[in-house]
């Protein structure tokens, strides 16, 4: 069920609580004791823990801890550890080198940070992330991460269901896909300064696709707020994708009705298709996608790969009769 979200303005604690009473009733919420302390009744903390849609917080932690509930969304495989997730990144408007995002992605502002929503939607215009994100309704998924050059991760990540936000902007029937675009600064984004990709980075969904269950926006890893490189301070996560549909510090939503443009199908479009469902049958023209490297553990860690990375039950059904080699 999806419950509008409130306004900022509608909002009756955004103008009579302080700021830091207000980030510590969430810790308070958060960790679910308590309540008497904050002067709440327990239905006020209730409603702010159970609503589906974003209620806005009016704030968000800069750095540091994210308050959040766990979720049955866990993988079998150990997770990566944090040095390599924020240490061994792809993020091209930094550089094209492994460990040129967490050298030079700090110089990116992530504050303030604000989202443009375009095409066939009822809300359109520019909103504050803190109101596309209610970070008071934060949940921790732990994803398994593929990236076409055949490696894997598993992280994580602590957001928010992309259904949520995209719902909050009523997209009408016109909306067939959407399209996500990333910052584009060329003073703080040293990658930018060269043509490697047709810059601003693009990529798109199908909406079915992004209406599914596992497709998510993450604010934070590991318990805290998203380091720089991995995409601060709001990047998509579809992790039945190779990682290069997973955008990072998007500034732009498009609701659109035909096929969006994707930076990586543009720029090589034998190798890389619209779709990219993770597919250990069909090779990259360069290399075999049969099995991946693990990042992280011992150097010679493999193992193989899985049709739609491990998540076929949950996706599977959205391509019944298509043929994924053709529609890679
Ligand atoms: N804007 C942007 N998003 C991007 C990329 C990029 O270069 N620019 N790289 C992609 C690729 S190839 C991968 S594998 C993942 C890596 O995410 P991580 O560094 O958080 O592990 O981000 C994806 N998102
Ligand atoms: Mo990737």
């Amino acid at each position: 069920m999806f419950i509008p979200k409130q306004r900022p303005w509608q909002s009756p604690e955004a103008d009579v609580t302080p700021k830091g009473l207000y980030l510590n009733r969430r810790k308070i919420i958060a960790s679910g004791g308590a309540l008497a302390l904050t002067g709440l009744s327990a239905c006020e903390a209730q409603s702010d823990q159970d609503s589906a849609a974003s209620i806005p917080t009016g704030s968000r932690p800069a750095s540091g801890e994210l308050a959040h509930r766990t979720t049955g969304y866990q993988v079998a495989d150990p997770l990566t550890p944090y040095p390599a997730v924020t240490g061994y990144n792809n993020f091209y408007e930094f550089g094209i080198g492994k460990d040129d995002p967490a050298r030079y992605a700090s110089a990116l502002t992530t504050a303030p940070w604000s989202i443009e929503v375009e095409g066939h939607a009822a809300r359109t215009g520019r909103f504050a992330l803190e109101d596309v994100v209610d970070f008071s309704n934060l949940e921790e998924r732990i994803y398994r991460l593929r990236c076409v050059e055949a490696w894997s991760m598993v992280i994580p990540w602590i957001g928010v269901s992309l259904a949520s936000v995209l719902t909050s902007f009523e997209p009408t029937s016109d909306a067939r896909y959407v399209q996500f675009v990333t910052d584009l600064d060329r003073d703080e984004m040293r990658g930018t300064r060269f043509p490697v990709l047709n810059w601003p980075y693009v990529e798109g969904l199908r909406m079915d696709e992004a209406m599914n269950e596992l497709a998510f926006l993450a604010v934070g890893l590991y318990g805290e707020v998203l380091p720089n490189q991995n995409g601060a301070p709001i990047r998509l996560v579809v992790p039945w994708k190779y990682g290069y549909k997973s955008i990072k510090s998007i500034v732009k939503i498009r609701f659109v009705s035909g096929e969006p443009e994707t930076s990586w199908n543009r720029s090589a479009p034998h190798e890389y298709g619209f779709y990219s469902n993770v597919n250990p049958n069909r090779a990259h023209p360069r290399w075999s996608q049969r099995s991946e490297r693990v990042i992280g553990g011992n150097v010679f860690a493999r193992r193989d790969t899985e049709m739609f990375n491990g998540y076929s039950e949950q996706v599977a059904h959205m391509y019944a009769g298509m043929d994924l080699i053709e529609n890679h």
